[in-house]
């Protein structure tokens, strides 16, 4: 509630811009009264497609993975050494980094220790009243300043195996809203339109770029619903489905924000295989050599 209260702020994706509490941009809310209810659970996804637990983590233990993480990041001199390296300050000129399969920091101890805890698959276990899996790839990133993710669907990138396939987000520093939260589209109608066409691509078979768009507005103005986002503390998570529209906002700050993406699934269902194993494939064609622009996609489309 205490959100709803705090004065008007606008935050954008790439050069669009959309003011906090306004009717494109509102706030999430938490679904930790459902916990232990995997049928409400199951229908607020439904509903909402995301579902925001505040501290299924304990903060100990994402502490861990971000002092893991800033020790790496500080040896490697990308961070303001003027400031204590848990602060994440950005060296002047120092960008941001996909590290996703990266071994010593995803393979690293702290960061299984939370990505694959007894927290969050037992979280997984709930939800899908299964045995479940995660893919042994990890995707991880270190977003500096300006940096934004446009809007998209998971399935572009890890649609081979299951369709019940859901992402955890895990924000390993506390994200405010100027460093760059994650924001789903909510009760927009897309799935009718893009289910059939962009959903049905493929990253790595069809060599086209993969967000669908980087306008927010233009998505809430094609499909309607309203972009959520909210503030992030270590602990938190958003748990979403393959077809979820979402993306990041700008980091405004002279912060990183890291965060890491992880994959869960039933145990007994198909795997996209580009993600398991000791040395997982991962895309292995995707954005090499001639790529169709979204744009182009789109009209073939017509969406
Ligand atoms: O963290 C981000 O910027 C993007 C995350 C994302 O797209 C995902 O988790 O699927």
């Amino acid at each position: 509630m205490t959100e709803q209260l705090s004065p008007e702020r606008t935050l954008h994706m790439g050069s669009h811009e959309m003011v906090l509490g306004g009717p494109y941009l509102g706030y999430m809310r938490d679904a930790n009264e459902l916990l232990a209810d995997p049928e409400a659970l199951r229908g607020r996804m439904a509903e909402d497609g995301y579902l925001l637990i505040r501290s299924l983590h304990p903060e100990h233990k994402v502490r861990e993975v971000l002092h893991m993480m800033t020790t790496n990041l500080a040896s490697n001199d990308v961070l303001d050494a003027r400031f204590p390296s848990e602060q994440c300050r950005v060296k002047a000129g120092t960008r941001g980094a996909f590290l996703g399969g990266n071994r010593a920091m995803t393979r690293s101890k702290p960061f299984l220790d939370l990505v694959e805890s007894p927290e969050i698959m037992g979280f997984f276990a709930n939800y899908f009243s299964s045995d479940v899996l995660t893919f042994d790839y990890k995707w991880l990133r270190l977003v500096g300043p300006g940096d934004f993710t446009g809007a998209h669907y998971d399935v572009v990138y890890m649609g081979r195996g299951t369709p019940n396939l859901l992402t955890c987000w895990t924000p390993i520093t506390d994200v405010e809203y100027e460093r760059g939260p994650l924001a789903v589209l909510v009760g927009g109608n897309h799935e009718d339109r893009l289910v059939p066409t962009y959903g049905q691509m493929d990253v790595d078979r069809d060599h086209v770029t993969g967000a669908f768009s980087n306008d927010p507005i233009e998505m809430v103005n094609l499909f309607g619903g309203q972009w959520k986002t909210t503030e992030y503390k270590m602990g938190d998570v958003v748990i979403f489905g393959m077809h979820t529209l979402h993306g990041a906002l700008n980091n405004e700050s002279d912060r990183f924000r890291i965060s890491t993406d992880c994959r869960y699934q039933r145990a007994g269902e198909p795997v996209d295989e580009r993600w398991i194993g000791e040395n997982p494939p991962a895309h292995y064609a995707w954005m090499q050599g001639e790529t169709v622009t979204m744009e182009d996609a789109r009209k073939v489309w017509q969406v």
